[in-house]
């Protein structure tokens, strides 16, 4: 298969610094770093916890909010009417992400780490009131001002969360969200999204902290049935939780007293030395022999993965971030930046009998927040995720793979204009153009119903920056001057800018007015300041 980036296998580089720093620290009983980086997280045992899954945001559908929501705060809102209204408190907790941690105070939508996940079908008119209930005066790192984004959505920009519309303790903020197609086009359906704290400045703190979920659509083909007797429906496999899974990826870091730990000190973006999966350190999940959807989310703050069996088995790739692809892509790897998502199917059936335990592994090497090497971890060395356990015994599946998944819709408006975004840094900050984010400048403005052709270029060979774009989704006219590889050739809302590469993509603004950002999702970057505000005028 030919369709990531390519990375040379070599001996991992890094020695694990926890082997280098173990013994500097805990003076005094207190955390001192004597080096750059922070001290290791204490040992933990893996598998010893199934994989767990958020409750549903249906626990907080209420008949009717109070007070009510205000029409005119909202675009068109009556066209869009909501029937779906959910009540969702945003609090402190206590949570480990193993049994051997002590608690950590952590935030979360709906009580929960990861977030309360939403599911709903396509057109479903919701109005989510975000109840602010966190702490005045937190312990720790975070900022109890929060403003919610929903990842993908097609939103107006009153209910996008833009980073500057953030609101403290005590107060809410209705988001509508219609779930509308773009341009009405069934074909701009999209499946995977997720949603998560966006407060300017503070966004790594918050979500690092627990302030991230899944956001989930289905339509007609994509129902969310595998026994779907509609005949446009394509039976994936299904049911949340059962055969349908969704797996956020957190790598974080422990203090020696076994406290969640948020480095302040780098700006060049942190890494963990934990693989946490839907919130637990290296679970383990059992599953039969048949086929699953993983819906793969890298949820940050600076780490990307390049995806593996632990077999090198091939999967098949049909969604990537959260747009069925044309046609399933059957590969053995997947390179994933921060807040993209890859949609996969696994098929278990094909082990051997005999094997009965396999490992979802990252192969990426990556020594610091910049992005990885560009090489990759020997398999025998590779960050182990989560382990399957595979039961015995056949079972029937129902769920199937078609060869044709979702057609893509046409590049139809013509180009109004074309503009260059080059990503840098200036003075140990991050920069878009040269310029730090001023949420009060506006930085493009675009007509809406037009399209424009944007350049994404990262100057520096140094750093990647995985950059997203708010509201549209937009497609790749070439990579580096090239086809871009197959898999990234449908909708997209994150590009991937390794060192010195450069992105052409198009791009359609529709439906909504307003202002929205586009930023790096490296969310250390994102803070200092690499954003920009650009505004859809009528
Ligand atoms: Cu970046």
């Amino acid at each position: 298969m030919d369709t990531n980036q390519e990375t040379k296998i070599t001996r991992r580089k890094a020695i694990k610094q926890s082997a280098l720093l173990g013994s500097a620290f805990l003076i005094g009983g207190k955390a001192t770093s004597l080096a750059d980086d922070p001290p290791p997280s204490p040992a933990t045992t893996p598998w010893v916890q199934p994989l767990s899954f958020p409750p549903s945001a249906d626990n907080f559908l209420v008949p009717a909010l109070n007070p009510l929501p205000i029409p005119a705060n909202h675009q068109r809102y009556s066209e869009f009417i909501p029937t779906h209204f959910y009540d969702i408190p945003v609090t402190e907790f206590d949570f480990k992400a193993h049994p051997s941690l002590p608690f950590s105070k952590m935030w979360g939508y709906g009580g929960a780490y990861p977030g309360v996940t939403f599911s709903a079908p396509y057109q479903r008119r919701m109005m989510v009131r975000f109840r602010n209930q966190l702490p005045v005066s937190p312990e720790g790192f975070g900022n109890p001002d929060i403003i919610t984004h929903v990842h993908n959505g097609h939103h107006a920009s009153e209910s996008d969360g833009f980073p500057a519309d953030f609101y403290g303790p005590g107060f809410y903020k209705d988001h509508h969200y219609p779930n509308i197609l773009a341009g009405n086009d069934p074909k701009e359906a999209k499946c995977t999204l997720w949603y998560h704290d966006h407060r300017q400045d503070f966004t790594a703190q918050n979500t690092y902290k627990g302030l991230a979920g899944f956001y989930i659509l289905f339509d007609e083909l994509d129902s969310g049935n595998e026994n779907d007797p509609n005949p446009n429906a394509l039976r994936l496999p299904s049911g949340l939780g059962q055969f349908d899974i969704p797996l956020v990826f957190h790598d974080r870091r422990f203090d020696p007293n076994g406290f969640l730990y948020f480095d302040h000190m780098t700006l060049d973006g942190i890494l963990g030395d934990k693989w946490l999966v839907n919130g637990r350190v290296q679970p383990f999940f059992n599953v039969q022999r048949r086929k699953y959807r993983f819906r793969l989310l890298n949820g940050g703050p600076s780490r990307f993965y390049e995806f593996w069996l632990s077999n090198s088995m091939d999967f098949k790739i049909i969604a990537n971030d959260g747009n069925l692809l044309a046609a399933p892509v059957t590969v053995n790897r997947v390179l994933v930046s921060v807040a993209e998502r890859m949609d996969i199917i696994i098929d278990f059936s094909q082990l051997p009998a005999t094997t009965n335990t396999i490992y979802l592994v990252n192969r990426a090497e990556q020594t610091n927040g910049r992005g990885p090497t560009g090489d990759r971890l020997p398999m025998n060395e590779a960050d182990r995720l989560l382990r399957f356990n595979i039961q015995p015994g056949t079972v029937n599946d129902p769920s199937q793979v078609p060869a044709v998944l979702r057609q893509q819709p046409a590049m139809d408006l013509p180009v109004a204009k074309q503009r260059l975004w080059e990503f840098d840094r200036k003075n140990g900050m991050w920069t878009v153009n040269n310029m730090l984010f001023d949420e009060s400048r506006v930085d493009a403005l675009v007509k809406r119903d037009t399209a424009e052709i944007w350049t994404l270029k990262n100057k520096s060979g140094g750093w990647s920056h995985p950059i997203h774009i708010h509201m549209e989704e937009y497609r790749a006219i070439s990579r580096n001057g090239q086809t871009p590889p197959v898999h990234e050739q449908g909708r997209k809302d994150v590009f991937r800018l390794g060192p010195n590469e450069e992105v052409k993509i198009y791009m359609k603004f529709r439906d909504w007015l307003g202002r929205y950002p586009m930023h790096c999702h490296n969310t250390i970057h994102e803070d200092h300041a690499m954003m920009i505000r650009w505004d859809i005028i009528p």
